[in-house]
This record gives C-alpha cells, structure tokens and sequence, in this order.
C-alpha cells in the first residue's frame, strides 16, 4: 500500500471510508492512476493542482536475460518507459507541467521537440483542452512522432534550423506571449520525471549500483538524479547510483565540452548540440561518480538491434544509446561485475518505423500462398 498517499485523498473520500472493508474481503484496491496520484506527497501539487494523467508511469523493469550475464553484472534490468502511453517517458513530465499550467489558467501550451516531447504535450492538450503548438526541426522527427502530434491535433511548425534553434525561440516566445512552455526547462517537467527513479527504488527495495541513460537535453538524467536523492533523503533507499549518461558521438557537446553547432546522428531524439540542462547533468555525474559518454552511431545501431533479437525488447535508436553505453564501459575502466544495474529505455521502436526498416537488413519473402511454396521456404522437419 506504499502508493497511496497517507490520506487516500486521491481517490476520494468513500473510498477511503470503504479501505478496510475491501481489504478484509481481499480485494484489491484500485492502482493509482498516473504520477501525479501516486507521487503527490513528493511532488509540487496542492488541492489546487489537478490531476492530469493519461495512465503514464507504473512501468516495466524487466530483467535482462542475454546482454546483462554477457556483461557479468549480478542484474541488469531495463525499465521499459517506452509503455508510457505516448511512446515515451515524457508523458511522466509532462502531466505535471500540463497540471501546472491549467492550475496558472493558461489556455496554451507550447514546446520546441526532437519529436517525443511534442507528442507528449499534443496528446496531453488535447486531453484537457489546451491548444499545443510545436516546433520541431523540418525533416528530422522520426515519422511514428510526427504522426502522433497529427493525430492529436497540435500545431506544428516546423522550423528550418536545429532543435537547439526551435527551443532558443520558444523561450523568447514565452516571456512575451501567454503560452506555458512545456520543454524541460519548465521545473515542473523535472519534478514528474524523477518519479521513474521512484518507480525503481521501490521495486527493487534499493537504488541500483548504476544507472545507464541516454542524453539529449539532459532533462532526465537530472530529474533521476532528483528522484534518487530525495528518496534516499526520505530513508526509501540506503544508497545512491552512479549515473552513467551517453550522448550520441556526433551530437555530444558535453562530452566534448563544447557547444556543437550541427549535431548529426541516427538517434533523432537526441540530436541535440547545446543542451538545456548541462551544468545540471554535469553535476549528477560528478556528484555521483558516474560517467557521461560518447557512442558512435554503428554502436547505437547494433545495441538497437541486439536488444531487439536478444531481448525482444524494440526500443527507438536514442534508446539503444544507453545500451551501447552501458557496452562500453567495461572497456572505459568500469568494472560491471556482481553490479545491479538498471537501463532506462526511453522510447518504443514504433516511433522510427524507417530506421528499423534501413537498419535491420531485413527483406520480406514474397511467396505464393500454398502449402508448398511456403514449406519450401521454412524448411522445418516434418513432425514425427
Ligand atoms: C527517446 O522530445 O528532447 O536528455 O524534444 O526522446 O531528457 O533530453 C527527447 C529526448 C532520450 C533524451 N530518449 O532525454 C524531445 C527530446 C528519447 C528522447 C531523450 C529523448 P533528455
């Protein structure tokens, strides 16, 4: 019963009163409905907030049965935030960020997004009836993004320059318009993401030895060191994870130290060259002894196809990066062995349907449709 908030406020006052009677009859009682419910006594909200959900959060962790043995750590398990129900772990932001927004009145929401964020926002708007715009970079969102923002029914525009140019112009837009920006930059976005690292420490009882994420503008691997330090702050967790963040070799200024000024990678999400939260994910590695590193775009392809024929887990290229990561480190000086670790797969394959089909080398067969033909083809034994 750790998910429910001391007063039970969340589901209403008769429930509260039936509680005892449902569980002496050994039912169940109804799982919290989305971040905000199941996290307020640690987040931002008063009576005044309104929970905004669409069912994010509550994800899998998965163990891992072939990459994390090969690695000889004691547990590696993924956290599938790709079963968030826009795709991706922004939906667990942006519910805050959209609460906050209704609760200050406004009627508008607006963010610059490499595609998953402008998902997120666009289906949260229409929800509760905000107009969303969004701009993203003309020809670089993965189409399964796209196609989401569509079907939502936001405005988007799209810009003919970077990711790093479209969030530059949405914060100047939102000091003179009344619009909410809605990008990670917005404090409350930070505050619903920490809830994944919530998420974690209750069910596996403790922190992970190492956290493994990707980076793009930094917002989460900020938001899991947030989430890690308060729980252990709040005597839920004895200890705190080394925070291992990974950039996209050509999209990785705070590798390189410097702002890059044409990102380029396969991962589209995070092609990002001059990231909003920088300092913030400089001192979550510091602070915690981690590590934030490059991997080049052939280890973020193999990793994206291994983790799909060997965990059966599709999971979009950005993803994968945490995972190429993770691969590496042994080979950067980090010892992985009898470690519990825990990698954050942020979005679901479906959104970048082109790369699996350029990447994957795989040809569809064409075959007649009988029982010869295809025998032919399959070439299994006959059953004795
Ligand atoms: C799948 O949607 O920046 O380091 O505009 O979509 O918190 O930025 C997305 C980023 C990792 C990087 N994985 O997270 C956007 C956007 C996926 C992503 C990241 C993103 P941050």
């Amino acid at each position: 019963m750790a998910s429910l908030s001391p007063s039970g406020e969340g589901y209403g006052g008769s429930l509260r009163y039936l509680t005892p009677l449902i569980r002496e009859r050994g039912h169940t009682l109804p799982r919290p409905s989305g971040v905000i419910e199941h996290y307020r006594d640690f987040l931002p909200v008063s009576e005044n907030t309104p929970i905004v959900t669409l069912g994010e959060g509550d994800t899998p962790l998965v163990k891992s049965r072939q990459i994390g043995p090969a690695l000889g750590c004691k547990a590696l398990y993924f956290k599938l935030e790709g079963c968030n129900p826009t795709g991706s772990f922004k939906d667990r932001g942006m519910c805050m960020a959209v609460a906050k927004a209704i609760e200050a009145g406004r009627e508008r929401i607006i963010c610059a997004s490499t595609g998953n964020t402008s998902a997120s926002a666009a289906a949260y708007g229409a929800k509760y009836g905000l107009q969303t715009f969004v701009l993203v970079p003309a020809g670089e969102i993965a189409l399964g993004k796209i196609a989401q923002a569509m079907a939502y029914g936001a405005r988007i525009l799209a810009v003919n320059g970077s990711f790093d140019d479209a969030l530059t112009t949405v914060r100047g837009l939102v000091e003179i318009l009344d619009i909410e920006l809605v990008n990670s930059v917005n404090p409350f976005r930070i505050q619903g993401q920490k809830t994944g690292a919530f998420e974690i420490v209750d069910e596996l009882g403790d922190a992970p030895d190492i956290l493994s994420i990707p980076v793009g503008n930094a917002g989460n691997i900020t938001a899991y060191w947030m989430g890690f330090k308060e729980y252990k702050a709040a005597g839920r967790s004895k200890k705190l994870p080394h925070m291992m963040g990974f950039q996209a070799a050509g999209a990785s200024p705070i590798v390189q130290d410097r702002i890059i000024e044409r990102p380029e990678t396969v991962a589209t999400a995070i092609r990002i060259g001059n990231p909003a939260s920088w300092k913030r994910a400089v001192a979550a590695r510091d602070e915690s002894g981690g590590r934030i590193e490059a991997v080049t775009d052939e280890q973020i392809i193999a990793a994206y196809l291994k983790l799909a024929r060997e965990e059966g887990l599709f999971f979009e290229p950005a993803s994968a990066a945490s995972v190429a990561g993770l691969m590496r480190l042994p080979e950067l000086g980090v010892d992985l062995t009898g470690k519990t670790i825990v990698c954050i797969l942020t979005g679901t394959g479906l959104k970048d349907p082109g790369t699996a089909e350029k990447r994957a080398f795989v040809k569809m067969e064409l075959v007649e449709p009988d029982m010869e033909s295809v025998m032919a083809l399959i070439g299994a034994p006959r059953r004795k």
